[in-house]
């Protein structure tokens, strides 16, 4: 659930996936791409060369025609195995979810291990993983090693979640993603929230609110 008072509701989105996948460079893309009311400054800390070692932190947000402020802290986690620690306290609390998988054959493997790392961490920090909003963006599609967008959605037609293809290096697929993953957090939390009932959102203005008016993509 998201966390708020009678002026705030804050939702934690949370990007997950192997070290190397492109999850900041999401957030990197968001940032530049999006025009919300509220945008805050990307905070990232890298170390290690161009590896994120703790977490990067985009917080974003719009107020609702009732006055409510909602706000947005989308954070990534460290993809390396060390790092398990970090990614249950990132995890933590989480109201949604992408999972940011590199699309080179070479990776499916890393991509599978870290998605079973995510169904772990989430009942280790006791999220219901079922009930998770949960978009999936196979990322680096412009890489000639890219296994194409048909072939996976083959492979992954029995999964409940969105698949998303991206490449967030060149900006593309970014805005679309995370769009999916609002739409997603609305249904999830909407009637709990009383987004409708008392402050006046529907879907459609929740997602406007959030991506601001430059982004129609
Ligand atoms: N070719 C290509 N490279 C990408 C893409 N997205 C990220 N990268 C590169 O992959 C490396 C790791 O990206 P980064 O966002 O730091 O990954 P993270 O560890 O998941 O945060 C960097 O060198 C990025 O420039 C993409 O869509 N295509
Ligand atoms: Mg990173």
């Amino acid at each position: 659930m998201p966390d708020g008072d009678a002026s705030t509701l804050t939702f934690k989105l949370v990007y997950y996936g192997p070290a190397q996948s492109g999850k900041t460079t999401n957030l990197l893309r968001l940032h530049e791409q999006l025009a919300p009311e509220l945008k805050g400054e990307m905070m990232t800390l890298e170390t290690q060369g161009d590896r994120t070692l703790f977490f990067d932190l985009l917080p974003l947000g719009f107020r609702a025609p009732s006055g409510l402020l909602i706000k947005f802290r989308l954070f990534t986690v460290p993809g390396q195995v060390a790092h398990d620690g970090t990614r249950k306290a990132v995890l933590s609390r989480a109201d949604g979810i992408v999972f940011v998988a590199d699309s080179q054959r070479s990776q499916e493997t890393n991509n599978a291990e870290a998605f079973k790392t995510l169904a772990d961490n989430c009942s280790r920090v006791g999220l219901d993983f079922q009930a998770m909003p949960l978009v999936v963006q196979f990322n680096k599609q412009d890489l000639p090693a890219a296994v194409p967008p048909e072939e996976i959605r083959g492979r992954f037609s029995a999964a409940p979640w969105p698949l998303t293809f991206a490449s967030a290096l060149h900006g593309n697929g970014v805005v679309a993603t995370f769009e999916l993953l609002l739409r997603a957090t609305f249904r999830r939390y909407a009637a709990d929230s009383e987004l409708s009932s008392r402050h006046a959102l529907d879907e459609e203005s929740f997602v406007r609110g959030a991506l601001g008016p430059a982004a129609a993509s």
